[in-house]
């Protein structure tokens, strides 16, 4: 049997087990031990791999988080099971709390209050594709519509902190890799809260080194406490007295990946809309619109990449990461920036098809390149599966094809671990995790 072939025959059922054993009756945590809750982007990655299982168990997942939206159409990049012990993660739900009482969370729910990348409109869409007749008859994209409308509203109107069209973030876990490279010049602004006034629970579960260090953790705990003591509230800084903008966050960011997201999601609601009755055209203007912003915004021709923009600092950000070939998801890209994206993803920064099978979650030729350490080179299934998809959608077909085998073998290999070595393909982070099971099964049928 050819490697290719024996990926492919563990694949299923090492997928099937892995998703069963996290699945809660409700949702799926992304891993038993390091991740024992809900989280965001998670369950968008693991319903679009469990649609090929159980339809009805995907839309449950996704359902059971857009239950979880807070008013304002955030939805949480956390929900909480009270089931799980408090000190079991932290922060616990104890902490997204803020001391003036209402958020618009929903009542009866523990949620953060910061969010995550959009990909909920594209993995509805595609849970609905996997058996459109029974979607809707059981009213699915009908009930999830309005809130996948809401929630993109949230992002367009009350995330456009740089006022140039973008969505931006406030968090370094709100666009999902946690300790990137982009993120160190603006977080060296951020006075970390002193590391005796928090217990992680993370490194109970992981190694130290392939883990965020506790300087990192300082300053994530600072943002999310100055954010929540401010009562979540996005812009409005201007209008208020003192030449430090008081309550203005210190982190913001326009992420590449967050935003490409966004517009692969905004397609994907405009063919929900048209399945529910609705008009497609605001969504289709709106992804123009952020397809516009984007280019103008953060293409850097000299990197031949997207790059991240720092708002507050002012300026895109010199760091090579991975979001910034995330926009090959966007199908109104022009040629050359495509053409463009490939060199660089296959060129000496990436090496995919070079020097990786998988890309890497940064740099290979970066400052602080670590192959072990997290976000900072690492090679994720997630942004690998996300890739994939848009070399297809650009007709990159060799390319994709040789990154879905590779993406099999190693996930199998790996024992569906959280990332890998780009280099050794070895394992990092926990293991059974769960998109990665989830995308795996997702490439494999
Ligand atoms: C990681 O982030 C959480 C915080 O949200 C953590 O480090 O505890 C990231 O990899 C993030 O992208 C992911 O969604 C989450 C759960 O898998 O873990």
């Amino acid at each position: 049997m050819t490697s290719a072939r024996r990926a492919l025959a563990q694949v299923v059922p090492g997928a099937r087990r892995v998703l069963d054993e996290n699945w809660t009756g409700s949702s799926t945590v992304p891993s038993r031990g390091l991740y024992p809750h809900q989280w965001s982007w998670d369950s968008a990655f693991i319903a679009i791999g469990s649609r090929h299982l159980s339809v009805r168990r995907a839309q449950r997942e996704l359902e059971t988080l857009l239950t979880a939206q807070w008013d304002d159409g955030r939805i949480p990049h956390i929900v909480y099971n009270p089931a799980v012990p408090p000190g079991a993660y932290f922060p616990g739900p104890d902490f997204w709390r803020p001391s003036t009482g209402n958020t618009g969370a929903p009542p009866g729910v523990a949620t953060s209050g910061i969010i995550q990348p959009p990909v909920h409109a594209l993995a509805c869409l595609l849970v609905h594709h996997a058996d459109p007749r029974a979607s809707v008859r059981s009213g699915f994209l009908a009930r999830t519509y309005p809130r996948l409308a809401a929630w993109h509203r949230y992002l367009t109107d009350r995330r456009d902190l740089g006022g140039g069209g973008l969505v931006a973030v406030v968090h370094p876990w709100e666009p999902g890799m946690d300790n990137s490279p982009c993120w160190d010049a603006p977080l060296a602004r951020v006075e970390p809260v002193p590391p005796e006034t928090f217990q992680r629970a993370d490194l109970d579960h992981g190694a130290a080194t392939d883990r965020p260090t506790n300087l990192d953790y300082g300053r994530y705990v600072r943002l999310a406490a100055d954010y929540r003591d401010g009562g979540y509230r996005d812009g409005g800084y201007e209008d208020r007295p003192g030449a430090d903008r008081p309550g203005a966050p210190a982190f913001v960011v326009e992420d590449p990946g967050v935003n490409a997201l966004l517009i692969a999601s905004e397609h994907a609601l405009a063919e929900i809309a048209q399945s529910v009755g609705a008009d497609p055209r605001p969504h289709h203007a709106g992804a123009a619109r952020l397809t516009a912003a984007l280019l103008d915004r953060l293409w850097d021709p000299a990197a031949g990449l997207f790059l991240c923009r720092d708002v507050v600092g002012g300026g895109l950000i010199p760091e090579l990461s991975a979001a910034g070939l995330l926009p090959l998801l966007v199908p109104e890209l022009p040629r050359a920036t495509v053409d463009a994206l490939l060199r660089t993803a296959a060129g000496e920064h990436f090496g995919l098809g070079t020097s990786v099978r998988l890309v890497p979650s940064y740099d290979l030729r970066g400052r602080v390149f670590d192959p072990s350490r997290y976000w900072r080179g690492p090679a994720w299934f997630n942004v690998n599966w996300l890739l994939e998809r848009g070399l297809r959608l650009h007709g990159a077909v060799p390319e994709a094809d040789a990154l879905r085998a590779a993406a099999l073998e190693v996930a199998a290999a790996s024992g569906f671990a959280e990332y890998v070595d780009p280099y050794t393909e070895e394992a990092r982070g926990t293991r059974d995790f769960s998109w990665t099971a989830a995308l795996a099964l997702d490439l494999a049928v």
